[in-house]
């Protein structure tokens, strides 16, 4: 059966590293959705498209400081600003591949000493995702792959971190995919997995915010 119908879309996210292959594999599953007739789109976050993306795209490339709370801040209302339209595609049809989400904000800034509690508070009442995808890299391997690009966090002692900050945020419902693994099994993997969740949400499982 095809998206077209009036069920709603998945919300799916992709978390893991920097070079655990999150791009790549958000396109693909994006393209096997469409071959298969399904409703979809392929957001990111952070959305640097925005005014506040483009104050967090100035920071991540080390063109402006920031404070890290007021970095965290802008991190979340950066998904707060896109959070209605979100809503509006899934109740519309529209399954979503979300690159980084919530999960991203939690573990980077707890990586700098935050607690938890505090790095979750601002992302209560977002749309909590239908499925957590996590591509599971050790951070050596991660550096190994053509190593990193110039922008802050991207270097082995900070990601060493977020990857513990990711193991604390795990639970039960996330799919941890061994990301090193050929590509084709990986997204065959995905594939499985993602199409799974779409048929679910299509059966009418309902939306939910974060943290239930
Ligand atoms: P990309 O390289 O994927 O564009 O990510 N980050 C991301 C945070 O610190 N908090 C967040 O809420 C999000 C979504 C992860 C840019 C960097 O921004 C980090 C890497």
């Amino acid at each position: 059966t095809s998206g077209s119908s009036k069920s709603r879309g998945a919300l799916i996210v992709l978390e893991g590293l920097d070079r655990s292959g999150k791009t790549s594999q958000s396109s693909s599953l994006l393209k096997y959705l469409e071959r298969l007739g399904h409703s979809a789109e392929l957001w990111r976050f952070p959305d640097r498209s925005s005014n506040v993306g483009q104050m967090i795209s100035s920071y991540l490339s080390n063109k402006s400081q920031l404070d890290d709370h007021t970095i965290h801040l802008l991190f979340s209302a950066n998904r707060w600003e896109r959070r209605s339209l979100m809503e509006t595609k899934l109740k519309t049809g529209t399954t979503l591949i979300v690159d980084r989400y919530s999960y991203s904000g939690v573990a980077f800034s707890s990586a700098k000493g935050f607690g938890v509690e505090w790095c979750k508070a601002p992302e209560i009442g977002l749309l909590a995702p239908d499925l957590v995808l996590y591509l599971d890299i050790q951070p050596e391997q991660a550096a190994g792959r053509g190593g990193y690009g110039s922008e802050r966090y991207e270097q082995l002692e900070f990601q060493r971190k977020v990857a513990q900050c990711y193991q604390d945020l795990y639970d039960a419902s996330w799919k941890i995919i061994d990301a090193c693994q050929p590509m084709e099994d990986i997204e065959k993997q995905l594939q499985n997995i993602v199409l799974d969740c779409v048929t679910t949400c299509q059966k009418g499982k309902p939306l939910s915010n974060l943290w239930s």
